[in-house]
């Protein structure tokens, strides 16, 4: 291997196509985990990209003073402080629009699942109690007349609506601003739309401003018929809030890939029959996964070769300043 590529951390856990292909550029490091003590002076005074599946806070960033991209793995990039990376000139990365149809089809998936009971339904045939027992129960809910409200209408926002419409439901949505040319009624708070839909599915990004606002009073909104849907980041939902509200039928069900402790979903959670759990798969089909890492891997070849990163994050819009 050349002495002149440039040297490539991988901090903690990685996809594999990642790995797989980081040697045909780079000089890969690896590291246990996200962990500046693990950091020596050597590899301090020689890491110039970053290819993360997990967290790179502030401290993280200064442990590399040649550091120039941190390409994250997967859209949301809330584990990354891209603000003070920004601050560094360090560009960061993230995965957007190749997973935009998969974790569409998760959310509609998931949508059917928690109101109809599927996988409660498989699991009364695959236990024999059909045979035993007789027909599986009615379930109390149905998707038939229902109005959606998503909180967040981006790629993937869109994507969700657009099968939405297919399903014949009423469709809203809540952002910070509203999006020209669409149908759909927009909502300037949740709150307000929470009070007009019966269904919501949560979108946004993780960040401070998303930062549990699916919170008791916006529960207490959606009502006793409601049914809430988080394929975004578990830290948009008040976890607390949210079980007392299932447990209390404050709202009827809940859906949720995301959890804001990952991987540890708790106890009152798992216990309750109205939910419908996934261990955070949207995007995880081997294809999309696939397509992740490429773009992974992509952005950081076009850094170092062109100077541009492919997909950058709003917050780092700047050009490598050696190219
Ligand atoms: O608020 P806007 O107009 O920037 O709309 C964005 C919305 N959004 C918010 N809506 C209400 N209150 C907020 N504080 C807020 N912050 C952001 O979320 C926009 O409609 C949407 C984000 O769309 P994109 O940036 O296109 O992201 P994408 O690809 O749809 O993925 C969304 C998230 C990822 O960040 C991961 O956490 C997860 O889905 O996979």
């Amino acid at each position: 291997m050349s002495n002149n590529r440039q040297r490539i951390l991988v901090p903690g856990k990685m996809n594999q196509r990642v790995l797989d292909r980081l040697p045909d550029h780079f000089d890969p490091v690896f590291i246990a985990a996200t962990d500046p003590a693990l950091v020596t002076a050597e590899l301090s005074s020689s890491v110039a990209g970053i290819a993360v599946q997990g967290k790179i806070p502030a401290e993280f960033v200064d442990a590399f003073p040649k550091l120039e991209i941190i390409a994250n793995f997967g859209v949301g990039y809330d584990g990354v402080d891209a603000v003070h990376a920004a601050e560094r000139s360090v560009m960061v990365t993230n995965t957007p629009d190749v997973l935009t149809e998969e974790v569409a089809d998760t959310a509609i998936g998931l949508l059917l699942n928690t109101v109809r009971c599927f996988p409660v339904a498989e699991q009364w045939l695959r236990q024999g109690r059909w045979v035993k027992e007789g027909a599986f129960v009615l379930t109390p809910l149905t998707l038939r007349g229902r109005t959606v409200g998503l909180y967040g209408l981006g790629r993937i926002g869109l994507a969700i609506a657009k099968r939405l419409e297919a399903f014949g439901v009423s469709i809203a949505y809540h952002t910070r601003t509203p999006r020209e040319g669409l149908a759909y009624t927009h909502y300037t708070t949740l709150k307000s739309m929470a009070e007009a839909v019966d269904t919501i599915i949560v979108i946004v990004p993780g960040t401070e401003s998303t930062r549990r606002t699916v919170n008791a009073e916006v529960l207490q909104a959606l009502g006793p018929q409601g049914v809430l849907i988080n394929v975004g980041r578990g830290t948009t939902v008040d976890e607390e809030a949210l079980i007392d509200a299932l447990q209390r039928g404050v709202i009827a069900a809940a859906g949720l890939d995301v959890f804001e402790n990952e991987p540890h979903v708790p106890e009152a959670l798992l216990s309750l029959p109205n939910v419908s759990l996934l261990p955070h798969v949207a995007s995880a089909s081997q294809a999309t996964r696939d397509a992740m890492a490429d773009l992974v891997v992509d952005n950081l070849v076009a850094w170092f070769e062109t100077g541009a990163a492919l997909t950058p994050v709003p917050e780092t819009p700047f050009k490598r300043k050696t190219a």
